[in-house]
């Protein structure tokens, strides 16, 4: 039998039966090739864990390593390129850019202090770089000398922030880089045998770090992989198929992203058959899906994530270099996110001494701000399926519909179209306050602007109802 046969029956015995059941598959059941090392799973999880990362839905990232010390800044020059990337940028050898561990000494760290901030700001869960592409580790591995361990610091960094969001309720998700800039055995390519046999043991010495990070931190719920995009990686599909299963089963109910995931061919994200491997999208990174094209996304879980400058993740000294987000664009891609089905997680970059800078610390309180009145049309909402107006978004759990107004049209109506079979009730203000809903035409309505405009964003709650079919009332009405 040829290869192309081969490879067709197999897919068709094995997998042709449970890919016959998925509506949205991209190629035909008999057209899919068999991968060892694609989706093992068919559309959304399903389990309480995965329920209550899609229920979470804001979180904050929290970029923090040496590159906060420099801060964009190296030998006098200053570099508007992301902070976190420096030691590129400026062309920085790696033992050169370790020896700002002799300065990692961050006196106003608080960890209960961060943990109170994510709190306030409504945040369900915080994302850390447990360890970036420069290789410096926030937990004292022993795998590798460039930790806090061997900073004037000392201390487990990681675990006690650990401990102190955890006990304010909030989740801890790990961001991993895989690609790490101070290992030897570190490989873009492979090249020659000597590069295989280099890369064979980084992988090891990799799989040892994410043992240690589960074993030391099993409250850990996610682990969100960075710096899988090189050609080293592409060809080792296989190993990001065991570093998902080996999480999974020393930490039943973790969640990972998709970044971690190439199958068989190096396809990314989504394998040769189209799809997603890992638990959830983590491709939109600094982006977002158009709301009214990209519906496509509503049919996975995904994550995206948000910097507050155009693209500094670490912290940058002068963001008068970069055109920084207000608070009120920040709320608008939180929202943006949920009425498509997603997260967003926004992100930090504390400062070399533990403090955060005070934009980021206005943000948190204005975000906090808004989601203690307005949280109900963010946590476990989902896309609520209804085509999108000009004056904002809508989003929706179970039977409520919320519609989050950031535009006010002139008319001071704003207008709503109803799928097919639902009939609006009743609108609401989210302090219970009454709104007029006037019926315009069949799945039409126009819905009032609250008496007193709030002059910000904000949510009005929709009570709808399945519409009775025509048999459905000829039924009712013969019993
Ligand atoms: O941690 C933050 C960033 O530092 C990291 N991900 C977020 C969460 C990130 N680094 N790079 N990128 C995201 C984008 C990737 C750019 C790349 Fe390239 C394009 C990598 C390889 C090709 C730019 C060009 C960097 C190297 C060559």
């Amino acid at each position: 039998m040829n290869k192309l046969l081969t490879t067709a029956v197999l897919a068709l015995g094995i997998f042709g039966s449970v890919y016959a059941q998925d509506a949205k598959r991209l190629l035909p059941a008999e057209q899919e090739v068999s991968l060892k090392y694609g989706a093992d799973r068919l559309g959304k999880r399903q389990d309480a864990d995965m329920k209550k990362f899609r229920d979470n839905r804001l979180g904050a990232f929290i970029h923090w390593g040496l590159y906060a010390i420099p801060g964009g800044e190296w030998n006098g020059k200053m570099y508007n390129g992301a902070a976190e990337w420096l030691k590129a940028w400026a062309k920085v050898p790696a033992d050169e850019w370790l020896t700002l561990m002799d300065r990692w000494n961050p006196k106003k760290f608080d960890a209960k202090a961060w943990a109170k901030m994510a709190k306030k700001m409504g945040v369900k869960y915080v994302k850390i770089t447990t360890k970036h592409h420069e290789g410096f580790c926030l937990w004292p591995s022993k795998y590798t000398q460039y930790t806090v361990a061997q900073t004037p610091y000392k201390k487990d960094i990681l675990g006690e922030l650990v401990k102190a969001y955890n006990d304010e309720g909030i989740d801890v998700h790990f961001y991993f880089s895989v690609m790490d800039w101070s290992h030897p055995d570190y490989r873009y390519d492979i090249k020659s045998p000597e590069d295989e046999v280099a890369f064979a043991r980084f992988l090891e010495f990799t799989d040892n770090q994410l043992k240690e990070l589960a074993t030391r931190y099993p409250t850990v719920k996610d682990f969100w992989f960075d710096g899988t995009w090189d050609a080293s990686i592409k060809k080792n599909g296989w190993w990001t198929a065991h570093v998902e299963q080996m999480l999974k089963e020393m930490l039943p109910g973790v969640t990972i992203n998709s970044r971690l995931r190439a199958d068989d061919n190096g396809k990314r994200h989504f394998d040769s058959n189209g799809h997603l491997m890992g638990d959830y999208e983590s491709g939109y990174e600094r982006r977002l899906p158009d709301p009214v094209k990209d519906l496509k996304v509503t049919r996975w879980d995904w994550e995206a994530c948000m910097t507050v400058p155009e693209n500094q993740w670490g912290y940058h000294k002068d963001w008068s270099l970069s055109y920084v987000k207000t608070p009120l664009e920040v709320l608008e891609r939180i929202v943006h996110a949920v009425s498509m089905g997603g997260n967003m997680v926004v992100n930090f970059g504390p400062q070399p001494d533990g403090d955060f800078r005070p934009e980021e610390k206005e943000l948190a309180d204005a975000i906090g701000k808004w989601m203690k009145e307005n949280g109900a049309c963010i946590y476990g909402c989902d896309y609520a399926g209804w085509d999108k107006q000009a004056w904002g978004y809508y989003t929706r759990k179970e039977k409520d519909v919320y519609m989050i107004v950031f535009n006010q049209p002139y008319s001071g109506h704003l207008m709503v179209k109803t799928p097919k079979g639902i009939k609006i009730t009743k609108a609401v203000l989210l302090n219970g306050k009454e709104v007029g809903v006037e019926e315009t035409a069949r799945n039409e309505y126009n819905v009032d602007m609250p008496a007193k405009n709030p002059g910000a964003p904000f949510v009005i709650k929709l009570q709808v109802e399945e519409e009775k079919s025509t048999t459905d009332k000829y039924r009712e009405a013969l019993t």
